[in-house]
């Protein structure tokens, strides 16, 4: 087209008709009273079964304990749980409440806990008893009530309170589509972590976008069994496993750690179909040699998010599992998540090319931004990619600044994510224009790290950039300036920082200079750091 000329590209498969009359439960529920004794959930650590029909009643349930308990339409919850039933009957209850609930990593320190519980708001913390004491100072200063799901603790309340409700009792609410049902935190494209609003329309369209339609774009079904061993409380899984699986009426088999040789017995075990993974997964299966002793021909699709998958590592998983369709999703908490998705997933598969992260989902518009002109690019040409559509966040909790940053007065979400699309509709990641760092998969927000660093008396001035890591994509390096008259070495910085920060923020290396490369208006030149620390 020519030049100032809006392209937008779009799916190759045709747009569908998204629910708009319906609450994230009641649409993810829908059809499971033709299936009250499926398998909804088998936790595969401890082989307990929870049926479809034993969720639907067990969430009504717990919206009935959450009013008891004074949790209002609106009020926050915090989960901070390892994946299972608990997991899922508790978001599922909220949501029928109108409650919203913001989840985090149980692995997290006590400071970064608390600190999304502050921000969020949240009145309540559903957790195990093994994470009260990290919580319990929360207790001092506030009214935040604790919930165990396993033992009892005291002081805290018991998840039996919700699940032993009487669910006659379940509440009606008036929930508006707009109503925020979900508040994952995440950086986005630059400083701090913040709460992304996801309301009932934004999570119920994503899903919608890929599981529903005539030509579903994820074809999963009630027949399928699928793995989630990516964690419920990062939106990847909490979407694209828990809620896809739930409308569609399939099974998840749960696992509350990464732990290989597990995941493949449980593969074999309940013959899943379905794998969704992240690159240092796929990476195992494909390269770890007790793979091939495992019976693993049930699995006929396997999803790789979260992270860059390069096309070799693509290819080599190809060559052992070759009855898989592998593929990738494309996401960003922001955007509800899903921007992409593999079209060889689709009901009608799609032949598609390694290294590509899908094409766009349904219902949406993609356009890809030229930085410097501002120009909208056409066919393979690398720019920003925005995206517009039912599914994108409806801002940030309490920051319309950084809302009104990210998503423009057209209603484009700038993803701060570099790609072109070919002329097969198919989407090639190329580059990152934002601070984040991706450790297998989890977001590491540089200004966090660096805000610690430079609270330390020793460290006039920091900079925390990602190296490029074979087993986790990328890992983050700091560079200090330090104060003077301190001489501080490197296991003293790395330590100072991995006593405050859940393991994968962890700093991997600590590169002493004399002064941070900023522009004239201060702020950090990243890529020449990022530059060094790839030089071979
Ligand atoms: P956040 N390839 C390359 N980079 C990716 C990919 C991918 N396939 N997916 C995500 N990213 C990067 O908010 C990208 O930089 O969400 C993106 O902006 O933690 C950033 O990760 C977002 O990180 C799915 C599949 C959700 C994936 C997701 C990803 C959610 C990660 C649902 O079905």
């Amino acid at each position: 087209p020519p030049r100032g000329e809006l392209h937008i590209f779009r799916s190759k498969l045709p747009d569908i008709d998204i629910p708009d009359h319906m609450t994230l439960p009641e649409y993810c529920m829908e059809r499971a009273s033709q299936w009250p004794e499926k398998a909804a959930i088998v936790d595969g650590n401890s082989g307990k079964v929870l049926t479809f029909g034993e969720l639907d009643l067990l969430s009504r349930r717990v919206a009935a304990g959450l009013v008891t308990l004074g949790v209002e339409k609106g009020g926050v919850i915090a989960v901070l749980l390892p994946n299972g039933a608990e997991f899922v009957t508790v978001f599922l209850g909220a949501a029928i409440r109108g409650a919203i609930v913001t989840t985090a990593n149980p692995f997290y320190t006590a400071a970064e806990l608390q600190k999304q519980i502050r921000v969020a708001n949240a009145s309540m913390v559903v957790t195990q008893s093994s994470y009260v004491e990290k919580l319990r100072s929360l207790q001092d200063d506030s009214s935040i009530q604790i919930m165990t799901v396993d033992k009892h603790v005291d002081g805290c309340l018991h998840i039996s309170v919700l699940v032993e409700a009487d669910e006659s009792r379940c509440p009606v609410v008036d929930i508006h589509p707009e109503d925020v049902v979900c508040l994952p935190f995440s950086s986005g494209t630059t400083g701090l972590p913040k709460g992304v609003m996801l309301t009932h329309k934004s999570l119920l369209s994503s899903v919608s976008q890929q599981v529903d339609g005539q030509i579903p774009n994820f074809y999963i079904t009630s027949h399928d069994s699928v793995m989630c061993v990516l964690p419920m409380y990062h939106i990847y899984s909490l979407n694209s496993i828990m809620l896809c699986g739930l409308r569609v009426g399939a099974t998840l088999v749960t696992m509350a750690k990464f732990d290989l040789p597990l995941m493949l017995e449980l593969i074999q075990k309940y013959k899943v179909t379905v794998l969704p993974a992240v690159p240092p997964i796929v990476l195992a299966m494909a390269k770890n040699p007790i793979v091939p002793s495992y019976e693993l021909s049930s699995v006929r699709m396997v999803m790789s998010g979260a992270a860059p998958l390069g096309k070799e590592l693509e290819d080599a998983f190809r060559a052992r599992l070759p009855q898989a369709i592998i593929g990738q999703g494309y996401g960003m908490t922001e955007a509800g998540p899903v921007l992409a998705m593999c079209l060889a997933f689709a009901k009608a598969p799609f032949p598609v090319k390694s290294g590509s992260c899908g094409t766009v989902v349904r219902n949406s518009e993609v356009k890809i931004v030229d930085n410097e002109t501002g120009l909208s690019l056409t066919y393979n040409q690398p720019g920003e990619i925005c995206i517009r559509g039912p599914q994108i966040m409806k801002g940030y909790l309490n920051n319309p600044e950084a809302t009104a940053h990210t998503v423009d007065k057209d209603g484009w979400l700038h993803t701060g994510d570099i790609a072109f699309i070919d002329e097969d509709e198919e989407m090639f990641i190329v580059d990152r224009v934002k601070e984040i760092i991706k450790v297998k998969g989890f977001q590491v927000p540089p200004a966090e790290l660096e805000a610690l660093l430079i609270s330390h008396e020793g460290i006039l001035d920091a900079a925390v950039v990602p190296r490029k890591d074979e087993a986790s994509g990328e890992v983050p390096v700091a560079f200090i300036v330090q104060s003077p008259g301190f001489h501080l070495s490197e296991e003293e910085v790395k330590t100072f920082i991995s006593k405050q920060v859940v393991f994968y923020k962890k700093l991997h290396a600590v590169h002493f200079i004399d002064k941070i490369p900023t522009t004239p208006s201060g702020k950090i030149l990243r890529k020449e750091l990022r530059n060094k620390v790839s030089l071979p």
